[in-house]
């Protein structure tokens, strides 16, 4: 067990000033030198401890003499007899070209790129790797000729013809970073280039380096960053620090991107987009990932993590600002539908699954493991509630002391709420505990009439989780809307930080109607008793956008809940359908609104309701209420869906809205066999862009539709040999509720453009499987659990982190029926007779014992 203790932490023994490294590229005998100037940090120390793996030494020297007293380890050396102050001097070779595991230095189709967070640094030298240790980087890269893209952090300090035909570059990076920042790109690229101004009036030059013959699909999210820095600095005062912020997009990598200083890495699929190859989704993911990367560059590169457990520190704060950007950029309330959408299902399940640690976690064996929708997401609700109880002003004090306090640090996440806490002279120790428990808390809430009014009891707990068996009471920042049903409505924040309290309000008497968790103001899981018509009430009155809709959701998983309690179909009530009706008849001038609204939740939201997933039960239900709403809709339907003509494509709100609109329409449609086939298929030839045409494909697949399969064979021949096309291909494919799919699977890992080595196409058809097809991943016979244990063993060997992200689905199996659960956990066990890596055997470990 190589678990490592939050409570462990120890500040280094040495720091480094600065380090110089020099890279002499080739594909499978890369050398580096790296020579750092180090001076001891702690009194009376004399060792080091340098982190290595895979790596290959050819000489240490320090202060020049070669240094004997050391001891070399699989992960690293342990330097003995050091002096106060000296240069270190260490050259290795390492192979990129064997790379596969994406994590340091390797090859992304031809061209050289890195990624070194969280540990990857430790693969290109040997190196305290920890972001504790900041250092001031230059990096020189020598390459041939035919590599004429040499990029590094920072600024460009020079550039030189050698002798032998090769290249020399210079890049100085004068901010002090931790290694996990340190990038290094080399390749043959296109460049798209743009500039910004900042508000001091200094320009920048931001350049885009893609694929050949890409570079104007790289114009959406230069556009994007420009936004996103004007965002930083209207919001947050912040801007931008060095002379030129560079994107490089690559097909193989492990995550959405990376924030390196001054050279993001970039996820080609987050990059790259034009109306012929992305879809709208595709076009807010880019806009979104593009800031969030760029928001690091304060939150998460000037000050940083003092530990890996800090993790949420940057990523939480982040995330959050790139939520509050996109709400600027279009419309809030699908922002937050959005991001609700992933706390209800992939949070919620992380959870109440094995895997389950606090935003913040306390042991961490593989830090790959932790990039986790809990320090992410929930890390962003954690940080949106002290915005709600600080109020924008105040969080904004927070923020502006929080870099004040720490600019150029190595931070922990209680230094932030410290400076929250003392830029508003509040306290915030109550609220600290959303960092140190895990769980779901659930939250119930009764009215009552009292003789001056109404008193609204409150009650919270949290489920034991797996890594934690005692829970205690959070501060829950409530935000609510009493409505009388009358059209008065009292609405305002409580805080609610008791297992039980009770709040009273005057001028008002029973029947209330309570919206008490508006705008989603704390991740909890809530529960009241409404009846159906003050849902439908809610659903039309409420004030908080996001609180109308969840009303729309609490009637359909009202609904199921008694379909499944009673095992038959529970009748749709006749005010929801008139309530439907009204909608598909005169929708909302928010036409994306309306959408939400028309769609039922997913299967993976209602899943998390239930302690064990009545995996059929649900699906049946859904499938026939959609079925219901397809047939006695139709006419209204169809009637709708010709009314939203397209115009010639734009990504803006207003044709996003209607697009998402129309399409809710088509899925409608395609469930009815009198829906003529030339409906779809106009939409799918005729139109200018792929965010319609790929809706054709989903409401085919949705539908099981008999002509799903041959039309995806059309777009494959079609559109395949565009690698983001071919993905989506991939994920639609997957998606396919028919046993067929398993066959089709088959197939498309024997077609030229899969490879195992790809993270993106591995992840399209697999990814997708276990995480967006429960009814084939759920096969009663155990054909799911098993081909994607398979798949995962398979990719473990390639790439750990891959096959560690896959494996999510199958860890959760305690939560199914007894005859599933054993059906998934077989699939686990046969999968741990193999020698998995540190990432997988951590996640078994816990799921299985
Ligand atoms: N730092 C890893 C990628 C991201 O969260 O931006
Ligand atoms: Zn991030």
């Amino acid at each position: 067990n190589t678990a490592k203790n939050r409570l462990d932490y120890q500040p280094p023994a040495y720091v480094i000033s600065q380090v110089e490294l020099e890279f002499e590229l080739l594909p499978s005998k890369t050398r580096v030198l790296a020579v750092s100037q180090l001076r001891r940090a702690e009194a009376g120390a004399t060792s080091l401890w340098l982190d290595g793996q895979e790596l290959q030494l050819i000489s240490l020297t320090v202060n020049g003499k070669d240094w004997t007293t050391y001891e070399q380890r699989p992960d690293g050396i342990l330097l003995r007899d050091l002096p106060e102050q000296f240069e270190l001097c260490i050259r290795t070779e390492i192979n990129p070209a064997a790379n596969t595991a994406l994590e340091g230095l390797y090859l992304s189709n031809g061209a050289y790129c890195t990624q070194c967070e969280a540990e990857g640094f430790r693969r290109i030298t040997f190196y305290p790797d920890r972001p504790d240790v900041m250092a001031v980087f230059t990096t020189h890269i020598i390459a041939d000729a035919n590599l004429p893209f040499l990029l590094s952090n920072g600024n460009l300090i020079a550039r030189h013809q050698l002798a032998d035909g090769r290249v020399r570059v210079s890049w100085h990076d004068p901010f002090p970073k931790p290694c996990y920042l340190f990038a290094l790109v080399a390749g043959d690229f296109d460049e798209l280039t743009g500039s910004y101004i900042t508000k001091s009036g200094r320009n920048v030059a931001l350049k885009f380096y893609v694929d050949k013959g890409q570079q104007q699909q790289a114009q959406f999210a230069l556009e994007s960053l420009q936004r996103a820095m004007k965002f930083d600095e209207d919001v947050y005062g912040l801007e931008y620090d060095l002379d030129i912020y560079m994107v490089v997009a690559v097909d193989f990598f492990n995550m959405g991107a990376m924030e390196n200083k001054g050279l993001n890495v970039f996820n080609s699929k987050f990059v790259l987009a034009d109306a012929q190859t992305a879809t709208d989704t595709d076009y807010f993911n880019i806009e979104s990932i593009i800031a969030h990367e760029y928001f690091h560059n304060w939150t998460g590169n000037r000050v940083t993590c003092r530990d890996w457990f800090q993790l949420s520190l940057k990523e939480g704060l982040t995330v959050f600002r790139d939520q509050q950007f996109s709400a600027a950029m279009g419309s809030a309330t699908l922002c937050r539908i959005d991001a609700i959408k992933t706390i209800r299902t992939a949070q919620f399940a992380e959870d109440a699954g094995p895997m389950a640690h606090p935003i913040r976690p306390d042991v961490v064996e593989e830090m790959n493991n932790f990039y986790t929708v809990t320090v992410y997401d929930k890390g962003a609700e954690v940080i949106r509630m002290q915005h709600t109880l600080l109020g924008a002003a105040g969080f904004r004090c927070g923020m502006d002391l929080y870099f004040q306090r720490h600019d150029g640090q190595a931070v922990t996440c209680d230094d932030f709420v410290q400076a929250m806490q003392d830029a508003n002279q509040t306290d915030l120790s109550a609220f600290k505990r959303w960092y140190s428990q895990s769980g779901t808390p659930e939250l119930s809430a009764i009215l009552e009439n009292t003789a001056t009014g109404v008193r609204l009891t409150l009650r919270q707990q949290t489920a034991p989780t797996k890594d934690q068996a005692d829970k205690h009471p959070l501060l829950l920042p409530l935000r609510y809307e009493l409505h009388d049903g009358k059209g008065q409505i009292q609405s305002g924040l409580l805080q609610f930080a008791s297992a039980e309290q009770s709040f009273e309000f005057t001028d008002l008497q029973l029947p209330v109607i309570p919206v008490l968790l508006a705008d989603f103001s704390a991740p909890v899981k809530f529960s009241y008793a409404w009846q159906t018509d003050e849902l439908l009430y809610l659903s039309q009155h409420a004030q908080d956008g996001v609180a109308r809709w969840d009303a729309m959701q609490q009637l359909w998983s009202d609904l199921v809940r008694r379909s499944v309690r009673d095992g038959q179909l529970a009748a749709i009530p006749s005010g929801l359908l008139d309530v439907l009706g009204q909608l598909i008849r005169s929708p909302l001038t928010d036409l994306a609104f309306s959408a939400e609204l028309l769609t039922l939740p997913g299967f993976d939201t209602l899943a998390e309701q239930y302690e064990q997933i009545p995996v059929e039960m649900i699906l049946d239900a859904l499938e026939s209420y959609q079925q219901q709403l397809a047939t006695l809709f139709n006419a209204d339907w169809l009637d709708l869906y010709q009314r939203l003509a397209p115009a010639p494509y734009r990504y803006s709100e207003e044709q996003t809205g209607l697009r998402a609109l129309r399409n809710t329409a088509l899925r409608y449609l395609l469930r009815v066999t009198e829906t003529p086939d030339s409906l779809w298929q106009q939409q799918y030839t005729g139109s200018d862009n792929m965010t319609d045409k790929l809706a054709v494909l989903q409401a085919l697949v949705r539908a099981a539709h008999p002509q799903a399969q041959q039309m995806l064979q059309q777009f494959y021949l079609q559109y395949g040999h565009n690698v983001q096309l071919f993905d989506k291909h991939s994920a639609l494919l997957a998606s396919l509720g028919t046993p067929q799919v398993f066959a089709l699977l088959d197939q498309a890992e024997q077609l030229a453009q899969f490879d195992w080595k790809n993270p993106n196409r591995v992840r399209a058809l697999y990814a997708v499987f276990g995480q967006q097809n429960p009814a084939m991943f759920h096969q009663a016979d155990g054909a799911g659990y098993q081909r994607l244990a398979s798949v995962i063993g398979k990719a473990d060997v390639i790439n750990p982190q891959l096959a560690s992200r896959l494996v999510t689905p199958l860890l959760s199996f305690k939560r199914f029926a007894p005859a599933r659960a054993a059906l998934m956990q077989q699939a686990l066990s046969q999968l741990q007779q193999q020698g998995l890596s540190p990432d997988l055997t951590e996640k078994l470990n816990k799921a299985l014992h």
